[in-house]
């Protein structure tokens, strides 16, 4: 390499890597589960405090819904449908449900 080469200008931009779309899991109120089963269900399905699972459940019981967290579609999707099973085993109507977030 000759010591007068010209050096390319350093332009490039780092290529943009694509992140995937992320869902809200989404804890609906009801009237008949027990909040302290809904905070179990919470804990044991998402990597949760305590304090932040009877927070999200509180929200929900007050204001109709909350959102609990978001994950990659197929990871929201799977969450839901386990926390709703663990509902279901016990005769509870407790559901949640998934929604793309904007
Ligand atoms: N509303 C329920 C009760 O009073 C408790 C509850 C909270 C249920 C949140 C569902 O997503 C929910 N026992």
């Amino acid at each position: 390499m000759s010591s007068d080469a010209i050096t390319k200008p350093r332009t490039e931009t780092k290529p943009k890597v694509a992140r995937p779309p992320l869902h809200k899991v989404i804890l609906v109120n009801d009237d008949f589960t027990p909040r302290d089963f809904v905070v179990r269900v919470l804990k044991a399905e998402f990597r949760i405090t305590a304090d932040q699972a009877y927070r999200i459940m509180i929200t929900a019981h007050t204001k109709g819904s909350c959102v609990v967290a978001v994950f990659i579609q197929e990871i929201a999707e799977t969450k839901a449908k386990r926390a709703t099973e663990m509902a279901r085993n016990e005769g509870y109507p407790l559901l949640f449900t998934t929604e793309p977030e904007d």
